[in-house]
């Protein structure tokens, strides 16, 4: 630390310097978080100073969250659901884990450890908070639609099992498993079933109501306990913005404890002191666009999905799967070395880890046509400068290539 301070047009100075080096978002390609919408922004930096963590001072900042709260709640068809914004989907799925464990624990009353059934796909949050809460996860293999191969898992459930996770909008290939069964299963076995959706929550409603043919992931299915849906993934949200809701109150309050000073507050998620801010970015947002707004949001969103995807197979890409949601998967030989040229060239993508020949395009809120064709065209220059082992691909690509 420096002794003597620096002026704040200085500070402010270096500070953009390095921001310069952040990659701009209409070059990026990977990612499930986007620019939030400016008034989430504004109303984000308006409430800065805000701690949920501490109701009694800051009373009207908790009624913010609690209206946040039962918006999202009666979008994912919850009638008496639960829930608090937390530091994100990470956050969220711990508390929900959390909640299982001790659900198994009233149930068997001493019960250390215990089992939780996953797909091969669920996301790696997960495997941090099973590692946290020392429980084993049991993988089921995915379909070929990607999905939660479910033939299994009634003969995997035992005593020991604590929780089904099911995953609405996977980060990788953005499939959604097949919930409904799954919580028929839930239910007949008595398992607690979480359902993932950090990504998927505020893309799948909007997305049934346009005439996509989706799963149903919400608390419509009796047997879903909990819901992770993250505002600061396509809700537009500023970070940090996740959310974790419950069925009902007693499942959120088994996470409640009181703090140890008289006349503190009762917390009902991991942090204590919470940002405030990203409560009232969420209420600003969803205020604003409405149903209406998300809709139109959404309907844009699937268009350029269809813009990348048609644009792909005339080049001659093929592409792995139909995309259920935001996730385009596009199979191309040495796709690797491909992923380090363009972020050479500051753009960023990803490559599948499952089909490391696969190139993953996350499209989102900043992707529109005119990135799409400049990625495009960049794209088709990079294969060029690799080459590709494929014979195929660069076949079907001849003609690009020539030019
Ligand atoms: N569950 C699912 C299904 C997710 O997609 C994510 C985040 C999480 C849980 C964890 O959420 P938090 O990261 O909010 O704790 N998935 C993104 C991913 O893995 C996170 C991300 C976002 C990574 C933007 C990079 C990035 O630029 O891709």
């Amino acid at each position: 630390m420096r002794k003597k301070g620096l002026s704040s047009k200085k500070v402010l100075e270096n500070i953009e310097k390095f921001r310069q080096q952040d990659i701009p978002w209409d070059k990026v390609l990977n990612s499930i978080c986007t620019k939030p919408h400016a008034i989430a922004t504004q109303a984000f930096t308006e409430a800065i100073d805000t701690n949920l963590g501490d109701i009694r001072i800051f009373r009207g900042t908790y009624q913010i969250e609690q209206q946040v709260i039962e918006m999202i709640g009666s979008l994912l068809g919850g009638k008496e659901s639960s829930g608090s914004l937390v530091s994100g989907g990470t956050e969220a799925n711990l508390l929900a884990m959390y909640v299982a464990r001790k659900v198994a624990q009233l149930k068997q009353p001493g019960m250390q450890g215990g089992e939780v059934i996953v797909a091969e796909t669920v996301h790696y949050s997960l495997v941090k908070i099973f590692d946290l809460l020392g429980l084993k996860q049991v993988i089921v293999p995915v379909d070929s639609a990607l999905r939660m191969d479910t033939s299994n898992i009634p003969s995997l459930i035992n005593k020991n099992t604590i929780a089904i996770i099911a995953t609405a909008g996977n980060s990788e290939f953005g499939s959604i498993d097949p919930i409904r069964t799954l919580s028929d299963i839930a239910i007949s076995h008595d398992v607690y079933l979480h359902v993932d959706a950090a990504t998927g929550g505020f893309i799948i409603p909007f997305a049934k109501a346009l005439g996509h043919e989706l799963s149903d992931f919400d608390f419509s299915l009796p047997g879903v306990n909990s819901i992770t849906m993250d505002p600061h993934k396509y809700g537009l949200a500023n970070i940090p913005a996740g959310g974790i809701f419950f069925r009902n109150a007693s499942l959120h309050n088994l996470i409640s404890l009181d703090s140890f000073f008289i006349g503190t507050p009762t917390h009902r998620t991991f942090l204590g002191t919470r940002p405030g801010g990203s409560a009232v970015a969420t209420y600003a947002v969803m205020e604003h666009l409405g149903w209406d707004g998300y809709i139109d949001i959404t309907r844009e969103n699937f268009e350029h999905i269809e813009y990348l995807v048609d644009n792909l197979q005339g080049l001659g890409f093929d592409i792995l799967l139909p995309p259920e949601l935001n996730i385009v998967i596009v199979d191309l030989p040495n796709a690797p070395e491909i992923m380090k040229l363009l972020e050479s060239w500051d753009w960023i993508i990803s490559v599948s880890k499952r089909f490391q020949n696969c190139l993953r395009l996350v499209v989102t809120n900043h992707v529109n046509i005119p990135m799409i064709d400049e990625f495009l065209a960049v794209l088709v220059e990079a294969i060029k400068t690799v080459g590709v082992d494929a014979a195929s691909i660069e076949e079907k690509l001849e003609p690009e290539l020539e030019r």
